[in-house]
């Protein structure tokens, strides 16, 4: 699905925000009808944001199921004969949206974007009125999966409560996380265009492929980025090759800029689609990863879409300031840790000349400490999940196939992959994968083993291994000396088991900014420092290792438990995005990298 940028055919009206919210406490709406008009008893909500922080209301934040959001706008007038798509960049976990009161579209999934035409549902001129009901429950055919639990014990518990039990490690934000965008288009228009390019000697290869509905020719022209014409071709599918190209690298970003047009002879009806197209290429073999055939160390985060306040609702003043703490880190990398994060922030990574990682929602998949319990049997997670999974990444290259900054797919982190269903399970997600997009490798983010009772069972389908591990903090927590060893030892078998590089893609201690101590203990930023030193250590002496990345780039906000001292502290930087010592410690250490 195509991001919605303006061009010369289209126009762009921007929806976010304050809203009119209201709490269905009793998930009565649906039922009741509350879209057939307007809703009553609203407060006020932005949008992009998550709603759980933004009353002193714990019913609102502790909400399991709907709350409903509405708003009105005027369907420009100028857009007579044109088609108005209404787009939402994500609502999580699920969205019905009618217009007027009469049903236009439901989507499954918290991460992704979906939208509709409306133009044959309100005429240029007209007020209407849009009601999106928004559902945050995970159940087993959701990603992340999770579970409702009613406490029902007569002894503990008044009348029964409804809580939503989850299995990952952040809070479960909710509400309208994205952009919503209203936009316009001609009758004939650009529906997708997919680049994949190529290098050769000196010459950059654009190959692409549009899909158009309507008729009429298709053009294709790219200019540089000073906006000198580097190249035309006619038809919807082609080649452009451009001779002494600057190629798209990391922390090197080059970005052409890419046109496609649609139209007859009448220049006034012609759709133009523009998007900004890197020229890179990325492979990998047993040992190493290469952009552009060199080969690249990924030095970085895993990262949440995190913020007080605002929770998980697109902030640009905090990706701006991240992205600018990760180059002043010397990092050139993050994963999309753990789903898929805005369009908006791949366009910044794609200007900022940054790798990315790039991760469906499947996170939570396991019961890691419960050895009876297991996670891939019919009851749980299950065909019918599987089949939402691959849909999930078939979305999301749809989505993301066109960024240089992203260069490799990771279908979900810390499954059971050692359960015997497990296999089987990731072996169709991964096929599904790799059907659609056969230019990127694929990873899949481990906490197994490469032996023993929890050996992995999925790595060997894999292009990379990458591995999250908590030596010295979760098992023998405090002894940072069994560190150095441990990463020998273990990623030493690793390579011998499966024979793929491997990216450390988690690893890192909570630590509260302020704390001191020496010698080290846990939760002070020397233990932080030391600890990560140490692994960082071994990963130079073992040629087979390719990255890196530290958890976490911030402290971030997780559900309440005894293990969480307000949120997850393993951040290299607070959740204000002050730097805690260790960030002086790696900036210096990447720099030399
Ligand atoms: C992990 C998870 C991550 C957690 C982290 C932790 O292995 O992938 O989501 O936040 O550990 O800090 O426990």
């Amino acid at each position: 699905m195509l991001y919605p940028y303006e061009s010369r055919s289209r126009e762009v009206k921007d929806l976010s925000g304050v809203w009119r919210f209201k709490l269905d406490a009793d998930n009565v709406g649906l039922q009741e009808k509350w879209y057939e008009k307007p809703l009553e008893d609203t407060i006020p909500m932005p949008v992009p944001a998550s709603y759980n922080d933004m009353t002193q209301d714990v019913r609102i934040r502790d909400h399991v199921g709907d709350v409903w959001y509405e708003r009105t706008f005027i369907m420009p007038s100028t857009w007579a004969g044109k088609r108005a798509v209404l787009r939402f960049g994500s609502v999580t976990h699920f969205g019905r949206v009618w217009i007027n009161g009469t049903y236009l579209m439901e989507h499954k999934g918290g991460y992704l974007p979906f939208e509709a035409d409306i133009s044959g549902m309100a005429a240029p001129g007209d007020e209407v009125r849009v009601t999106v009901q928004v559902n945050n429950v995970l159940d087993y055919q959701t990603l992340p999966p999770g579970e409702v639990e009613i406490l029902d014990d007569p002894y503990k518990y008044e009348k029964p409560i409804r809580v939503q039990r989850y299995f990952h490690d952040f809070y479960n934000y909710a509400g309208i996380h994205r952009p919503v965008k209203l936009y316009s288009t001609p009758q004939n228009y650009v529906k997708d265009v997919r680049v994949v390019t190529d290098i050769d000697g000196k010459a950059g290869i654009i190959r692409y492929e549009t899909e158009v509905c309507g008729s009429g020719q298709v053009r294709v022209e790219v200019r540089d980025a000073a906006g000198a014409l580097a190249g035309t071709a006619e038809g919807g599918k082609g080649e452009i090759r451009i001779e002494n190209a600057v190629f798209w690298k990391p922390m090197e970003s080059y970005l052409y800029r890419f046109t496609v047009m649609v139209g007859q002879d009448d220049k006034a009806q012609e759709d133009v689609y523009t998007m900004k197209v890197g020229i890179r290429t990325v492979s990998v073999d047993n040992r190493r990863f290469y952009v552009n055939g060199e080969p690249v160390y990924f030095k970085g985060f895993g990262k949440h879409e995190d913020m007080d306040i605002k929770g998980k609702g697109l902030d640009q003043a905090m990706w701006i300031k991240d992205f600018n703490l990760m180059s002043w880190m010397n990092a050139n990398s993050f994963r999309t840790s753990h789903y898929p994060y805005a369009e908006e922030v791949l366009d910044l990574a794609d200007e900022y000349g940054i790798l990315v990682i790039d991760e469906s929602p499947a996170v939570g998949m396991t019961f890691f400490n419960d050895e009876n319990k297991r996670m891939f049997v019919p009851e749980r997670v299950n065909d019918q999940t599987q089949a939402f999974h691959k849909s999930v990444m078939r979305e999301l290259i749809s989505r993301d196939k066109n960024h240089p900054c992203v260069v490799m797919w990771s279908v979900g982190n810390e499954p059971s992959c050692w359960e015997e269903a497990a296999a089987p399970y990731f072996k169709g997600v991964i096929d599904e994968t790799r059907a659609a997009d056969p230019t990127r490798p694929v990873t899949m983010v481990s906490c197994a083993f490469p032996y023993g009772k929890k050996k992995d069972k999925v790595a060997q389908m894999l292009d990379v291994v990458c591995i999250n591990k908590y030596y010295s903090w979760y098992e023998d927590s405090g002894m940072l000396d069994v560190v150095e060893y441990q990463v020998r030892k273990e990623l030493s078998l690793w390579y011998e088991e499966y024979g793929k590089p491997l990216i450390m893609t988690e690893y890192g201690a909570d630590t509260i900014a302020g704390y001191h101590s020496d010698p080290p203990v846990m939760f002070t930023e020397e233990y932080q420092i030391e600890m990560i030193r140490r692994f960082n250590k071994v990963f130079d002496e073992l040629d087979f290792v390719i990255g890196e990345h530290i958890w976490a780039f911030a402290d971030f906000a997780t559900k309440q438990g005894t293990t969480r001292v307000i949120g997850n502290k393993k951040g290299v930087f607070t959740r204000e995005r002050n730097p805690k010592s260790v960030a002086f410690a790696v900036k210096a250490r990447w720099e030399l990298m």
